[in-house]
């Protein structure tokens, strides 16, 4: 009777305990602020949060860890009296008491310093989502009330110490905008991205109210796709009829000639629009090039014309990052509509990485269910742990989520009516870490569920293996095993089902991207499976393995009849030269057909001719070159531009400047916005022609990191996707091949100026009226100070700078900027004709 009086006892007041910490996570608030970048003359900031404990009770002195993401290293140890700050595992940071805290008593509280690797220059590289968890209490997180403090001094905006210029200035937004001329909107190219030819011819068609299309057989569904958008233009159904020879609008198969894939010739007659083709393809861009030529409002009225239009390149893509942080399907769609418009036609889908698993796979539900969610965990058996900010509630929007067979499948047909391919890509062997959680996971439930046999079937990690690493993103165990035969299984698996919903879609799958970056240095090193393998294989190096991964990982996929697709990493072997390590494109691969995503061209890096080494090698080769094609990098150098910039800047200009075949011709900064040394290109290999006809393409990539919203994602998409897609349809333009720099220059100034405006006046708007209004990013204005006077002006003519003189933010209403201000302060501030608005810049005469 007592003893069990005693367990009850013990019982309740553990449930009590376990019930209710004793003190309320919300009664505690934290700050952060950077307190110094470069700290004592490294590459290190100094930092510090800031916790208050605004309740009535005293915080407790023990029982009790905050956790943060970071995307920074944060040296361990103790960083304020009695707090340890410890790393769990990739980004994911805590602090702990150590016997010497006191506990915060009520209005007091305590600072936390941290020393972090690199620099924190902007909004977006701050620590996101702490929580708090109660020891009493493990599995359960608390998120906090968190605040980040804007840097505004010197030593908060730099890089380091030497760093002369932290932040791009108004005058030199002026200087840059200064370049560019008000272009008249009837004086602008009709068609965007560049048609190959335009004729126009005087004269015009007014589309009838009772317009219909004609169609030959093999473009019905093309006709109808037009149809529907006809008849919301002009607000009445329109009627499809399987004749070419008939119609307002006819869509006509050319057999006599073919002039290569997406081929279309779009003719405006005075009776009647024809759009002829060999291809789908072709009428589908003729459709979109349609759309342009209609005025979006009043009479539907064309002009004469006569185009003929083909694409540069074949493969003209955009990459999504899903993992990092999840995006909805809708989200996917939209941007499926603004890749039609603008006559792209691949969607690089990054469904997998450390951080999240994003498609359903059946047969393997903790893919998704474990692998596709992100929460405060003991174990990683329910979900990975927190990413990105993602918190410690489960039911996140950005670190869970994920699409289902039937929602993958919709993806894939929704983008197929409008030749978009989608490529999914399964990342491996490094970046992993979603799936071999997972796969973990699912290993410990079978087992104990008594299923041995099964519980192996496709594990993809070695318990056994002591290799210590980290990678990029300070993830210990990120790395698939390449020496357990469950790994090959697992990826045949996944090859199998993606082929099969691509079969399901009607879409088959003949190129699949297998990853291949960045795996760290140190991996498998200590595994026992992976020392058998090597000396079964007679493999010398644990480099040697990477060769005998891509290997195995080629037949997989090419005995499915689908071409291997990869990071440059998957085609090239490390080396050492001199001691020290070199990459060198593999011999090997080059001959595989293999195509690659080349992206590491940093200027001044040392790597920028690593593209023309690979497609002078034999791979096939996507331009995927992070100074140019991330779009995840930060339009500006501003504090409040969100973004990374490892890679450098990304303007609207980058993607639009960027020359496929001579890229040393129009690089012009280096990572930090910096002038190139003029010898910077000096014993690059450059490009031969055998190579040139490996350049399959260009990517624009859109990694996920800093992008938890669909807003978000627009912002940094819109309108650099613009310059991607003039650059990857248009053909060569004579800046590019003009050989006399001074007029080159001058003939590029000319270009940037059209492409600026036919931004502003029509591609802008055009999108504001889409799907709702898309995001798409208002620059700030430029604004130079002359005479005291303010003289203003903006990147993409067409939208409005609005200012005031009285210390108030601009608002719609606000006087139009037009001539010079005099004043004492003028705020200035960027409109779109449907009512956005950019950030607001302060000047004072
Ligand atoms: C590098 S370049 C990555 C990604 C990151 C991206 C962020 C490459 C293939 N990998 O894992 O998301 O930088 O900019």
């Amino acid at each position: 009777m007592r003893r069990s009086l005693t367990i009850m006892l013990t019982l309740l007041s553990g449930y009590l305990f376990a019930q209710s910490p004793a003190f309320p996570a919300d009664g505690l608030q934290l700050t952060w602020e950077v307190v110094e970048n470069g700290y004592q003359g490294k590459a290190q900031t100094l930092s510090t949060f800031t916790l208050v404990n605004q309740s009535k009770q005293t915080f407790p002195a023990s029982g009790w860890t905050i956790y943060y993401n970071f995307i920074r290293f944060v040296t361990p140890g103790e960083v304020a009296p009695g707090i340890e700050a410890g790393h769990i595992n990739g980004h994911l940071y805590t602090f702990r008491p150590n016997a010497s805290f006191k506990g915060i008593a009520p209005g007091d509280s305590v600072k936390i310093s941290i020393v972090h690797v690199a620099w924190v220059t902007n909004f977006t590289d701050a620590p996101d989502g702490p929580y708090i968890v109660w020891d009493s209490r493990p599995a359960k997180g608390h998120a906090l009330a968190y605040t980040v403090i804007p840097s505004t001094r010197s030593e908060q905006l730099r890089r380091t110490a030497a760093d002369k210029h932290p932040q791009t200035t108004p005058e030199e937004v002026y200087k840059k905008n200064a370049l560019i001329s008000d272009i008249p909107l009837e004086k602008l190219p009709k068609i965007f991205p560049t048609a190959l030819s335009v004729q126009d011819r005087p004269g015009e068609l007014v589309l009838p109210a009772q317009a219909t299309i004609g169609t030959h057989p093999d473009f019905l569904a093309e006709a109808n796709f037009l149809a529907d958008i006809l008849g919301s233009r002009l607000g009445r159904p329109v009627k499809v009829l399987q004749d070419e020879n008939q119609g307002t609008v006819r869509l006509v198969k050319h057999t006599h000639r073919y002039n290569g894939p997406g081929f279309y010739r779009l003719e405006v007659n005075e009776s009647h629009v024809e759009i002829a083709g060999t291809y789908a393809n072709g009428i589908f861009y003729g459709i979109q090039s349609l759309r342009q030529l209609i005025p979006p409002s009043g009479k539907p009225v064309l002009a004469l014309t006569e185009i003929s239009d083909v694409p540069r390149f074949g493969f003209r893509s955009l990459l999504l990052d899903v993992s990092r942080n999840f995006q909805p399907k809708r989200q996917i769609i939209r941007v499926l509509d603004l890749m039609a418009l603008y006559k792209l036609n691949v969607l690089h889908l990054h469904m997998s990485d450390d951080e999240g698993w994003r498609v359903e796979i059946p047969g393997l539900p903790e893919l998704t269910e474990v692998g596709g969610r992100r929460g405060h965990t003991v174990d990683e058996r329910t979900a990975l742990q927190p990413s990105y900010g993602s918190g410690p509630d489960i039911n996140n929007t950005t670190g869970s989520g994920f699409y289902t067979k039937a929602d993958y499948i919709d993806i894939l047909r929704y983008a197929k009516a409008r030749h978009i391919t989608v490529i999914p890509e399964i990342e491996m062997p490094g970046h992993a870490r979603a799936a071999i959680k997972a796969m973990d996971a699912r290993c410990k439930n079978l087992a104990e569920a008594g299923k041995m046999a099964e519980a192996e079937e496709y594990r993809l990690s070695d318990p056994e293996d002591k290799s210590a690493y980290r990678s990029v993103q300070e993830w210990k165990d990120n790395v698939m095993n390449v020496a357990l035969p469950s790994t090959y299984k697992f990826i045949e698996k996944v090859v199998d089902e993606l082929a099969a919903m691509h079969r399901e879609a009607g879409a088959p799958l003949d190129i699949i991207h297998m990853g291949g970056d960045e795996t760290p240095a140190g991996v498998w090193e200590k595994s026992p499976v992976v020392r058998e393998l090597m000396f079964r294989e007679g493999l010398q190096y644990p480099d040697d393995l990477w060769y005998y991964f891509y290997d195995k990982v080629a037949k997989i996929v090419n005995s499915r009849g689908m071409q291997l697709y990869g990071w440059e990493e998957a085609g090239m072997r490390k080396t050492k030269r001199d001691g020290k390590p070199v990459m060198i494109a593999n011999p090997d691969f080059g001959n595989r057909n293999f195509q690659l995503d080349v992206w590491n061209n940093v200027m001044g890096g040392g790597m920028e001719d690593l593209t023309y080494r690979l497609a002078n090698g034999g791979y096939k080769v996507v331009l995927s070159g992070v100074s140019n094609y991330y779009f995840d990098m930060a339009y500006s150098k501003e504090y409040d531009e969100p973004g990374f910039y490892w890679g450098g800047y990304v303007d609207v200009d980058k993607p639009f400047y960027f020359i496929p075949f001579d890229l040393y011709k129009n690089a012009r900064e280096d990572d930090q916005g910096n002038p190139l040394p003029p010898d910077i290109f000096s014993g690059k290999d450059r490009l031969t022609e055998y190579g040139r006809d490996n350049i399959v393409g260009i990517q624009g990539a859109l990694w996920g990191e800093t992008v938890k919203t669909p807003e978000q994602l627009e912002y940094l998409l819109l309108p650099k996707l613009l310059g991607m897609a003039e650059r990857a349809w248009a053909a060569s333009p004579a800046w590019a091949e003009e050989k006399d720099e001074k007029k080159a220059t001058g003939l590029y100034n000319e270009a940037w100026s059209v492409f600026a405006n036919v931004l502003g006046k029509k591609e802008l708007p055009r999108l504001a009226a889409l799907n709702g209004g898309y995001h798409y990013r208002i620059p700030p204005a430029g604004a130079v100070v002359q005479d005291g006077k303010v003289l203003a002006n903006v990147q993409l003519p067409g939208l409005l700078i609005r200012y005031t003189i009285n210390g108030k933010e601009p608002t719609a209403k606000s006087p139009v900027y037009t001539t010079p201000v005099a004043a004492g302060t003028v705020k200035l501030k960027v409109f779109d004709n449907a009512g956005r608005s950019g950030r607001t810049i302060t000047v004072h005469p």
